[in-house]
């Protein structure tokens, strides 16, 4: 029998290579994961509880190599082939994403590994967008957008043979794996040299800056790589001393003691030169990104948080950008700010792990945590966040004014151009704690708590 890699180590060659490519294409980036670095070290020196935290959690390894991309594809067959080469590195669809609510012309779903063993090695995603031609008013463009994809082939002849020699066989050898990956890389690589004239890319811009993205290059170049921080804060405000000018705001929940979901902030695209068949122009997409990542709150969580998000942005609309900071932190005093308290009230997803033992029949969960024997670590949120991903689009896109799209899901069409259902992340969430709160009980002798799970 031959010895195949793991989708683990096929994945881990990837995203170093990946971040390899886009150290040498986007400089900024490669200053900005040194600066990460350094403000992750820093941080965890100065908080030994967070650090401890973390190690105890299994976290502090993943740490320094933690990063997620995003692509944006035109077709159905496209996504279905991106598909099938992510999955040979075990990242699968999760989430459904509609970012037509914000005038973006796409949805979307994040390929990265969905178990845990899988996502402590590495948790590498690929946020992964397709173009909806569908909602483009001007169907004379559409149709003409439509013939320009169906001429191109994002995926290297070679990169297809191994997806097919790695389903038909059950996996890699270490060399094939290895030269998977390089051809892989090319898909995601830029090209200065636009597949369109300056006239059809004029059109393409008009009706929307990300339409023109898509359609005039050959392949889907990787638009930003990010790399996760432990403060987000000090990153920003350390961003300029280094170069870097970041967006003004930072989307997500305000700064909290206990992080929830997912807070991130980019600085603007780079202006690139283009050659459209023989003419120099412009064109601006990739730009830099970090993020630092809370807890994953549950379902009642999430709609505490939406409703919280959406009133602060409203009152924000009122007073201005400057304030934004304010009226989000005053917003975001109805939620509660504690590990305890977002489980006890079953807000946030919590994964449990025996500390103690236990010579009695205990009461309840609640008092196994108070007395020691059991730890409840926040579970990691793997995902992204519609809302602050348009903001991310829109910053680095100039869109604010485009805004024609309205709220049009199609999840059913995703699904059919993916070739594949999306997993429900929340459900990925609930049977983690599940699992490890029925395992805990059981190390305990507290079977008899077993029928009483705490998740919802
Ligand atoms: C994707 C923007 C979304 C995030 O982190 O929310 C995103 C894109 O610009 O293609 O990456
Ligand atoms: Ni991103």
């Amino acid at each position: 029998m031959k010895h195949f890699s793991t989708s683990d180590e096929i994945r881990s060659l990837f995203s170093e290579a990946m971040s390899e490519m886009y150290r040498a294409e986007v400089p900024q980036y490669g200053t900005l994961v040194d600066l990460v670095r350094e403000v992750n070290a820093a941080t965890l020196k100065a908080d030994p509880e967070l650090h401890a935290q973390l190690e105890a959690a299994g976290e502090l390894d993943r740490l320094d190599g933690e990063r997620h991309g995003a692509i944006r594809l035109g077709t159905a067959e496209e996504l279905s082939l991106v598909r099938r080469m992510f999955n040979i590195m075990g990242m699968v669809p999760v989430g459904y994403y509609d970012l037509s609510v914000a005038g973006i012309p796409v949805h979307s779903t994040a390929f990265r590994p969905a178990d845990n063993a899988a996502l402590k090695k590495n948790p590498f995603r690929v946020f992964t967008s397709l173009l909806r031609l569908d909602l483009v008013e001007d169907r004379e463009l559409a149709a003409k957008a439509d013939y320009i994809l169906s001429l191109r082939q994002i995926i290297t002849e070679e990169a297809k043979a191994l997806i097919e020699l790695a389903e038909d066989q059950g996996g890699l050898t270490e060399g094939q794996s290895h030269k998977f990956v390089r051809e892989a890389l090319e898909t995601f690589r830029w090209h200065s040299g636009a597949t369109v004239c300056t006239n059809t890319y004029g059109s393409l811009v008009e009706a929307h800056r990300l339409i023109a993205d898509v359609v005039s290059f050959k392949g889907p170049h990787i638009n930003h790589l990010t790399p996760r921080t432990l403060d987000i804060d000090a990153v920003q405000a350390q961003m300029p001393a280094h170069g870097i000018t970041p967006k003004a705001v930072i989307e997500g929940p305000p700064r909290r003691k206990a992080g929830i979901l997912l807070r991130q902030t980019s600085f603007k695209a780079l202006e690139e030169e283009v050659v459209f068949q023989g003419k120099t122009g412009s064109h601006t997409a990739r730009f830099g990104e970090i993020e630092q990542r809370g807890v994953a709150l549950t379902p009642k969580g999430r709609a505490l948080y939406d409703k919280t998000l959406t009133a602060a942005r409203a009152a924000a609309g009122k007073t201005g950008a400057d304030e934004y900071d304010n009226v989000l932190r005053k917003a975001f005093e109805a939620f509660p700010d504690d590990l305890d308290h977002l489980r006890r009230e079953k807000l946030a997803f919590i994964q449990y792990r025996v500390t103690g033992s236990v010579r009695y029949e205990a009461e309840s969960v609640d008092d196994l945590v108070a007395s020691g024997a059991l730890a409840a670590d926040p579970q990691v949120y793997e995902d992204f966040l519609p809302v602050s991903a348009a903001g991310i689009f829109q910053s680095n896109l100039g869109v604010e004014d485009q805004s024609n799209y309205s709220a049009n899901a199609n999840k059913e069409a995703f699904e059919a151009a993916l070739g594949a259902t999306v997993i429900d992340e929340m459900a990925l969430y609930a049977e983690v704690e599940e699992a490890s709160l029925v395992a805990a009980l059981t190390a305990l002798g507290q079977e008899h708590l077993i029928k009483k799970p705490l998740a919802a």
